[in-house]
């Protein structure tokens, strides 16, 4: 057996060009990589999903949501494993630090940081998380902007701040040092921005570790 495939996620806050970014590594690496995105909205629970999105009335209580987030990463944990263990790289677009970040995000009380990563014990943690960010209200101005639930610009500042407090409190030190890089894509071009992710994504598979990380 070959080794095993490498984890590679790309996080970040909305519309930093992370989805054309983890596209375009996926195209690198070519039929040797998968391209997963999170929320997946073609599954039945992703379609639960898409309409709390789009429906600004959707009645769904924050928890329910919540947990629907993180059963939609559920769905497709087995899906993940195989293709690592096939040898294939797996480039996810969002995943658990999204799901905890914006829900932690709401303030709302009871779920605490630890009640929302809580359901995300045991999925597998990416071998690599490269995480995009911006100078400021740079997104807002892109098109589309304000379309779904969460797009605000308060609301993002929240997020923002949220993310770093969950890597730098719930995340482990070790991990933050070696499997991490925070990205400023602030003024930078797609080809730019692609190139760096590139040889982020060549150095991990290169260094390649056989043991599986979870969270
Ligand atoms: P996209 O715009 O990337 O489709 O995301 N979100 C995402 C959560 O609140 N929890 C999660 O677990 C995930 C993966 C971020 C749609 C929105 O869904 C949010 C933005
Ligand atoms: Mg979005």
């Amino acid at each position: 057996m070959g080794p095993r495939g490498r984890l590679i996620l790309i996080e970040g806050l909305d519309r930093t060009g992370k989805s054309t970014q983890a596209e375009l590594l996926a195209c690198e690496l070519g039929s040797n990589s998968v391209l997963l995105k999170f929320p997946d909205r073609t599954t039945p629970v992703g379609q639960l999903i898409d309409d709390y999105l789009k429906n600004r009335h959707n009645p769904l209580p924050d928890q329910a949501i919540h947990l629907l987030f993180s059963a939609n990463r559920w769905e497709a944990a087995r899906r993940i494993e195989s293709a690592l263990f096939a040898g294939k790289h797996v480039i996810l677009d969002r995943y658990v630090y999204s799901g905890a970040a914006y829900s932690c995000a709401k303030n709302v009380p009871g779920m605490d940081m630890k009640w929302c990563l809580d359901p995300e014990r045991g999925l597998i943690k990416p071998d690599f998380t490269i995480f995009f960010m911006n100078n400021g209200h740079e997104s807002e101005q892109r098109a589309g902007f304000g379309d779904e639930r969460y797009e605000t610009v308060q609301f993002q500042d929240r997020v923002k701040h949220t993310f770093l407090e969950l890597f730098e409190t719930w995340e482990n030190a070790s991990y933050r040092e070696n499997n991490m890089r925070f990205l400023n894509v602030a003024n930078k071009s797609i080809t730019e921005v692609a190139l760096e992710v590139k040889q982020i994504a060549e150095k991990c598979i290169r260094q390649g570790q056989d043991e599986i990380l979870r969270f």
